[in-house]
C-alpha cells in the first residue's frame, strides 16, 4: 500500500501547483452530485487518475467529479474512491481546501475501507494518513517533501463546533443540541471545507463536526465512499466516534450508489455522547 500513500504524496505537489497558477473558472459542465464543476476540479481528477494509471496495485478508480466506476487494472488488488478538490470554490476567496482518498479492497462499503488519508492544501501542505496499525500519521512539507511531523490523538472533550448545513434548514432537534454546545462556551469554526474544519478539531483539541440531514438535503450532503467513510476512519483511529443521525457507526456505512451521501457527526467522545442523548439514539 506504500506505492498508493507515495502517489498520493506526488499528487498533492502537483495539484498545490495547480491551486497556485491555474485558471479559476468554471467548467461547462457538472459532477454526478450536480454541483458546477470548476477548471480546477477537473484539473485536480487528471492529475489523480494519471498518477495512480501507472500503479498496478490499484484496479478501479471513483471519484467525485465522474460517474461510476473507471477501472484501471484487472488484477489490481484496491479501489480508491476521491474527492480530487473538496471545497473547490473556496479557492477564489484563498481559504484552504483538500483531496480525500478513501482506499477499499473488495465491495464498496465502510467495512472493507482499509486506509484513508487527506491533504490540506493551506499556508502548508498537510497530509494524513491513516491505516488500522496506528494513530493517524501527520506529515507537514518541508523543503519538498513531505516530513512526519507526529501522530494524531483527539482529546476526549474539545471546544470546537463546526456546524454544517444551513441553519433554517435544520431540524428543531439539531438546532437545539448545537445551540446547548455553544451555551457551554464552544467556539464557532466553520470555513465550508470538509478537509481544513475536520482537520482543525483534530489538531486543535476536539470538538465536533455536523453535517445532519436537513430540509433541503434529508440524505445529508457529504459523500459516503470518499468524502464520510474515509474520515470516520481517520477519527475513530485518532480516538474519536463518527456516527449519523440514527446514532451508528459511520464505518458501518453500505452506499447502494457511488455517490451516496449520509448525515455525518465527527467528535471528541463527550461531544459525540450529547449528540446522541440529544438525537435519542
Ligand atoms: P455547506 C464543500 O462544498 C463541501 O462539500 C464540504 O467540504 C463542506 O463541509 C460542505 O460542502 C459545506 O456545505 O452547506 O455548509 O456550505
Amino acid at each position: 500500500m506504500n506505492e498508493i500513500f507515495e502517489t498520493i504524496k506526488k499528487v498533492a505537489l502537483e495539484i498545490d501547483e495547480a491551486i497556485k497558477t491555474e485558471d479559476l473558472g468554471y467548467s461547462d459542465s457538472a459532477n454526478s452530485s450536480g454541483e458546477d464543476q470548476l477548471k480546477l476540479d477537473v484539473q485536480s481528477d487528471i492529475i489523480i487518475e494519471e498518477a495512480f494509471a501507472s500503479v498496478e496495485i490499484v484496479k478501479d478508480l471513483v471519484s467525485e467529479e465522474k460517474e461510476g466506476v473507471l477501472s484501471l487494472h484487472k488484477d489490481g488488488k484496491y479501489t480508491i474512491c476521491y474527492d480530487p478538490l473538496d471545497g473547490s470554490s473556496l479557492v477564489d476567496v484563498n481559504l484552504s481546501v483538500g483531496s480525500i482518498f478513501g482506499i477499499y479492497e473488495g465491495e464498496l462499503q465502510a467495512s472493507n475501507l482499509v486506509a484513508s488519508a487527506y491533504v490540506v492544501y493551506g499556508p502548508r501542505i498537510e497530509l494524513v494518513i491513516a491505516t488500522k496499525e496506528s494513530k493517524p500519521k501527520h506529515y507537514r512539507v518541508s523543503k519538498g517533501i513531505f516530513v512526519q511531523v507526529g501522530e494524531i490523538a483527539i482529546d476526549k472533550k474539545g471546544k470546537l463546533n463546526a456546524s454544517g448545513g444551513t441553519q433554517q434548514n435544520w431540524s428543531k432537534t439539531h438546532k437545539t443540541f448545537i445551540d446547548s454546545l455553544f451555551a457551554e462556551g464552544y467556539r464557532l469554526r466553520y470555513s465550508g471545507g470538509m478537509v481544513p474544519d475536520l482537520h482543525q478539531i483534530l489538531l486543535k483539541g476536539g470538538g465536533l463536526f455536523s453535517y445532519p440531514a436537513t430540509t433541503d438535503k434529508p440524505n445529508g450532503k457529504l459523500r459516503q465512499l470518499f468524502e464520510v467513510i474515509p474520515f470516520a476512519f481517520v477519527y475513530e483511529m485518532a480516538g474519536g466516534e463518527a456516527i449519523d443521525d440514527k446514532g451508528n457507526r459511520l464505518m458501518q456505512l453500505i452506499p447502494s450508489h457511488p455517490h451516496d451521501t449520509s448525515p455525518c457527526f465527527f467528535g471528541s467522545l463527550y461531544e459525540i455522547t450529547k449528540l446522541k442523548e440529544a438525537y435519542g439514539v
